[in-house]
């Protein structure tokens, strides 16, 4: 039996993806291939945060009105150049940007998609050495290729998502993307320089033993949030229970796990804001892509994450993702909740 033992490198699985389909024109595969060699570039300054004067904060305030670490401008930068330099992107958006950037050039207003970024989520994580992460997604824009990408291109709805996927930057470095025909994970071998096929077919188990939530937080969360995650620390025959609770203050990891393993990550709205912390279109809205073609669920806690209708470029969501038994539970709980306070 010939067994294909070849490690495929990212480069090679895109453009064997292509093979599949002859009418592809290749742009996303060199869009993905393009934030790939951004990612190799931010990689290697992450590993070296700790040695060279890149800690520390820069400094400056982002739109979110957060500290600004050196990495999330070197991050953002390098995401930029590339794209720019590229021959599939129209524009991006950025969490390290107040508003939109529609690339100028002849190329790029011929091209077919836009790209939105969180460069490097968790980035408070990175003077203590806990694993970070970046956040894309892609959109075919909807403005006419040959003229600038405008603000409607970056205000679809999560749905309409062409393709979306993250970077861990952890005890190795990994890069795991969805398209609708599935999701993949790749892992770089420092020997080759290449992200190379670890992760194949990626499938959400339907059920784990992990619930991410920040616990100090509690009573801030509406009543049926605090009914579930008293039900994860509950031995229940139905639900698994009790969860062990895994919460690394750095989404791109808590979800990576839970979507590997099995599990359940929350950030619901509290009393100080309703609307949460994450983002939806360069953090909620992807994750919720990939969880969705990997077998999971994405809400935030009434409707499907990527059925929101965006209106702001920075605007905030309450976010519930993982496994399917798991958000069903959520789901199931909340109503009940629900209803005890009618
Ligand atoms: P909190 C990091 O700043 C981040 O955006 C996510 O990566 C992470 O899940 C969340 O915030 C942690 O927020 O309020 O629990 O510290």
């Amino acid at each position: 039996m010939n067994v294909d033992r070849t490690i495929r490198t990212l480069d090679e699985f895109t453009i064997q993806s292509l093979r599949q389909f002859p009418q592809a024109t290749g742009e996303l595969s060199s869009l993905l291939r393009d934030i790939g060699l951004a990612a190799k570039r931010v990689n290697v300054e992450v590993n070296k945060a700790g040695l060279v004067d890149i800690l520390g904060d820069h400094g400056t305030m982002n739109v979110q009105g957060e500290e600004v670490k050196k990495l999330d401008i070197f991050a953002n930068n390098q995401f930029v150049g590339v794209l720019q330099r590229g021959i599939s992107c129209a524009g991006i958006a950025s969490e390290e940007l107040d508003d939109f950037v529609a690339f100028d050039d002849d190329i790029s207003k011929n091209s077919k998609y836009v790209c939105l970024f969180d460069p490097l989520d968790g980035s408070g994580n990175i003077d203590v050495n806990v694993s970070i992460g970046t956040i894309f997604a892609i959109y075919r824009r909807v403005s006419d290729r040959g003229t600038l990408a405008t603000r409607e291109d970056f205000l679809q709805k999560g749905r309409n998502q062409v393709a979306a996927g993250y970077m861990v930057y952890g005890s190795s470095t990994m890069m795991v993307y969805a398209t609708r025909r599935g999701v993949n994970g790749f892992t770089l071998d420092p020997s080759i320089g290449e992200f190379c096929l670890s992760h194949p077919n990626i499938k959400c188990p339907e059920r784990g033993k992990f619930y991410s939530v920040n616990h100090g937080n509690f009573f801030q969360y509406p009543e049926d949030v605090r009914k579930y995650i008293n039900t994860c620390q509950n031995k229940t025959k139905e639900t698994g229970g009790p969860y062990t609770q895994r919460y690394i203050g750095s989404m791109v990891a808590d979800v990576h796990r839970n979507l590997i393993k099995g599990g359940i990550f929350m950030y619901p709205g509290t009393t100080d804001k309703p609307k949460g912390k994450l983002r939806l279109l360069y953090e909620s809205n992807p994750f919720a892509f990939i969880v969705e073609v990997a077998g999971g669920k994405a809400t935030d806690g009434n409707i499907p994450i990527l059925d929101i209708i965006p209106t702001e470029l920075h605007q905030r969501t309450p976010l519930f993702i993982g496994s399917k038994g798991m958000m069903q539970d959520l789901e199931e709980c909340m109503a009940d909740a629900q209803k005890e306070m009618v």
